[in-house]
């Protein structure tokens, strides 16, 4: 079957596809599946499911310890523990953020009346510009939210220092990046807090999930109040808050995974390098460096396409999709081209000339657990035939 793609070249796709099922990005990690439903039947032995249930508790422990924080405030999602991080540390005004994030990041603070304000991204990192961060201070901004893309550590230093110049609150998107660490510390350390996703598409989950987590004593104590109707003690609300709570099945998920992390890593890795090996050859074609910590979870395998690749970036994603692999372009078209931003902010694209070349460019590619190095030979075949048909 021939089309012609963007670039005016014929490109063969073929009628049998090379996987029979489907191939996702995004397929979940279940690292300990028996101990999960050990841990689950515990729960229902107790007939104590969600509000303050022992294996939330047990987690959230766990999870300080493991990133080094004094507190973890586990959250029904990693948007929602956004929100909640973003009240309690009280941003308003305008808030700098990048525009080349999952939407969640924006949708944040928007729901709050905070008005996003898009900085520009390093091409070669895809994290927030400091310079592109600078140049979008204004009197009205109270905070930066830089995001930790792709599991890759933001410039965090530089960071700290614009927000300790101009009084800023730093709170990090730290969604892609658990298990992540610099030096001796760990993400979840950064800033005034961090918000992770355990989302079931993330390195590590909770089914759905997410955490605040901040040495903050006070910020932990208004993020618990938040998270719980303002509830104070029984029949003492104190403030406006919501249902953020995490119920102990999600604990449950993240208990036996937390057993399991070593493990995903060393799969995550060889994968990762399956992938740089093989794509190494092709033309037109990077995989992004899984970045500059030394602890990585190498969960996101980012595929850069450029200018002189012979296909489209979206052929290639169509080559791959006839062949069941499902690979993503996240997150074009960036959030700014997105609703409501992009009727709200229409000239925001004109300053973030990087996030507009990067979004055109990117293929993110399976992998975890549910990926073999024999998947990874395949679906780099298919990238190879469908800018060479003819090999
Ligand atoms: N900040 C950042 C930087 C984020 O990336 C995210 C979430 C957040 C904040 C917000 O955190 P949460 O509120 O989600 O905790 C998915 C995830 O739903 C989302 O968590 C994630 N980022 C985003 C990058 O990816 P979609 O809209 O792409 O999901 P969907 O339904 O298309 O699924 C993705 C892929 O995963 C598909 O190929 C199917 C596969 N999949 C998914 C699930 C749930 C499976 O194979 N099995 C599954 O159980 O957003």
């Amino acid at each position: 079957m021939t089309e012609v793609d963007g670039r005016g070249q014929d490109a063969v796709f073929p009628e049998i596809p090379a996987f029979p099922e489907p191939i996702h990005v995004g397929r979940p990690n279940i690292a300990r599946p028996e101990e999960f439903l050990e841990l689950v039947a515990g729960a229902l032995d107790r007939h104590w499911l969600s509000n303050g249930g022992p294996l939330v508790s047990e987690f959230e422990r766990r999870v300080a310890e493991l990133l080094g924080v004094r507190h973890c405030v586990a959250i029904v999602n990693g948007t929602i523990a956004l929100e909640i991080a973003i009240t309690a540390l009280g941003l308003s005004g305008e808030v700098i953020v990048p525009s080349w994030t999952f939407v969640a990041t924006v949708h944040a603070l928007q729901r709050h009346s905070i008005t996003p304000v898009f900085a520009d991204i390093d091409p070669d990192t895809h994290a927030l510009d400091p310079a592109s961060v600078r140049s979008k201070i204004t009197a009205r901004t109270s905070g930066i939210i830089p995001v930790h893309l792709w599991g890759r550590v933001a410039p965090v230093d530089e960071l700290a220092e614009i927000a300790d110049e101009h009084n800023l609150t730093l709170l990090y998107d730290a969604a892609h990046a658990f298990g992540v660490g610099q030096g001796a510390r760990m993400v979840g350390s950064f800033g005034d807090a961090e918000v992770l996703s355990f989302h079931a598409t993330k390195f590590f989950n909770t089914i759905e999930g997410g955490a605040i987590v901040t040495n903050e004593d006070e910020v932990a104590e208004r993020a618990r109040l938040l998270r719980n109707f303002g509830f104070a003690g029984e029949d003492n609300v104190i403030s406006v808050g919501t249902n953020g709570k995490m119920h102990e099945i999600s604990a449950a998920m993240g208990l036996s995974n937390l057993d399991g992390l070593d493990e995903l890593v060393a799969t995550n890795r060889q994968n990762y390098e399956t992938y740089i090996r093989l794509v190494e050859g092709l033309p037109g074609l990077q995989i992004l460096p899984v970045g500059n910590g030394d602890r990585r979870n190498y969960q996101y395998v980012v595929m850069l396409v450029d200018d002189d690749c012979p296909v489209s970036r979206d052929t290639l994603l169509a080559g791959l999709r006839r062949n069941n692999i499902l690979a993503r372009r996240y997150f074009w078209p960036g959030v700014h081209r997105m609703e409501p931003y992009r009727s709200l902010q229409p000239e925001a694209g004109a300053s973030l000339p990087a996030t507009e070349k990067v979004s055109e460019q990117v293929i993110v590619l399976p992998t975890g657990t549910s990926v073999s190095p024999d998947d990874i030979h395949t679906i780099v075949s298919v990238l190879a035939s469908t800018i060479s048909p003819d090999e």
